[in-house]
């Protein structure tokens, strides 16, 4: 396994960000969330993105998460970080560091909040690619606001754009974006609830959330699509779902699935306000939800074994 974009393929957290229950970057924390996630095959790290509740950080703490990560990967995995803030200026340093410390691309969503213009967009874009020689993953999220495959192909023109993280729900989008794109224009599905759909489409990579914690039943549903059996892929999907489900529906995902490490013995910290935590009954509830999960569904989630020691 290399480090750069091109071997930026298969199963990628999308990581979460380790803070003390004081909401402090947990350096020690971090470092061994990192050696946690990289016991398992994935093919990268994306690194201060939503998940990583990164428009919580500010610059100074996102660049040390990433100077962290980056010495404790010691170039044995790429990593893309995601750089996207309020203002092209802003995400531009933060690309320019993470070029400095050795990242094998960068991301962005488009810029939100304000409603800016495709060609505002566009030019938020080619700035920040024009910055760097890193490649450029575009990130289409509904949370910023869900770009057409118009834009994705008008943004494919910049030299450095070299692929999409699509976390959208429309799958034939995923298709018509890698007809319509250049050659080689990398897409990775975002939306863990559609992961082997996903897969089966030909995506380069699945960038989620839920890699984090249950990474090893999601490299199952790679490797089982790869094989070709979709029965047994689909059965592996809809019990993927079931942790899905629970995690989104308990009202503050990352924090339950920073819940679920911690009851394993893995240092992922707690969500950071004004994501709350959970109350001490409803963590207990959470963590029996889990194991009952996989019991019933006959999983065998590692952080389950772990829970359970
Ligand atoms: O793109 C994640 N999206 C968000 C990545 O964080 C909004 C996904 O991994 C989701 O968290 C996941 C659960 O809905 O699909």
């Amino acid at each position: 396994m290399g480090n750069s974009i091109a071997d930026f393929k298969g199963v990628i957290p999308a990581v979460l960000s380790v803070f003390d229950k004081d909401e402090n970057l947990d350096e020690q924390g971090t470092r061994a969330f990192i050696r946690h996630l990289m016991s398992f095959d994935i093919g990268g790290l994306y690194l201060t993105g939503s998940t990583g509740e990164t428009f919580l950080m500010n610059s100074e703490e996102r660049k040390r998460q990433v100077e962290i990560v980056m010495d404790e990967v010691g170039g044995r995995l790429p990593v893309v970080v995601h750089v996207g803030a309020m203002s092209t200026r802003a995400s531009i340093e933060l690309a320019k560091h993470a070029e400095s410390v050795g990242a094998a691309g960068i991301s962005s969503v488009p810029p939100f909040y304000f409603k800016f213009s495709e060609d505002q967009i566009f030019g938020y874009y080619r700035d920040i690619a024009e910055a760097t020689s890193l490649p450029m993953i575009v990130y289409n999220i509904p949370l910023a606001g869900m770009m057409t495959v118009d834009m994705i192909r008008r943004l494919s023109e910049i030299k450095n754009v070299k692929g999409v993280k699509y976390t959208g729900t429309a799958l034939y989008e995923v298709t018509q974006i890698k007809d319509s794109c250049k050659e080689g224009f990398q897409v990775y599905g975002g939306c863990d609830e559609l992961g082997s759909s996903n897969v089966a489409l030909g995506v380069d990579g699945i960038i989620g959330s839920f890699y984090n914690c249950i990474p090893d039943l999601y490299i199952k549903i790679w490797q089982t699509v790869k094989k070709g059996d979709v029965e047994a892929a689909s059965t592996l999907q809809r019990k993927a779902l079931h942790v899905i489900m629970t995690g989104v529906n308990s009202g503050s995902m990352i924090a339950c699935i920073k819940l679920w490490l911690r009851a394993a013995g893995i240092p992922a910290g707690y969500a950071r306000r004004p994501f709350t935590n959970f109350t001490p009954d409803e963590q207990t509830r959470l963590i029996q939800t889990l194991i009952d999960i996989d019991e019933k569904d006959g999983t065998g989630l590692s952080i389950v074994q772990k829970i359970k020691k």
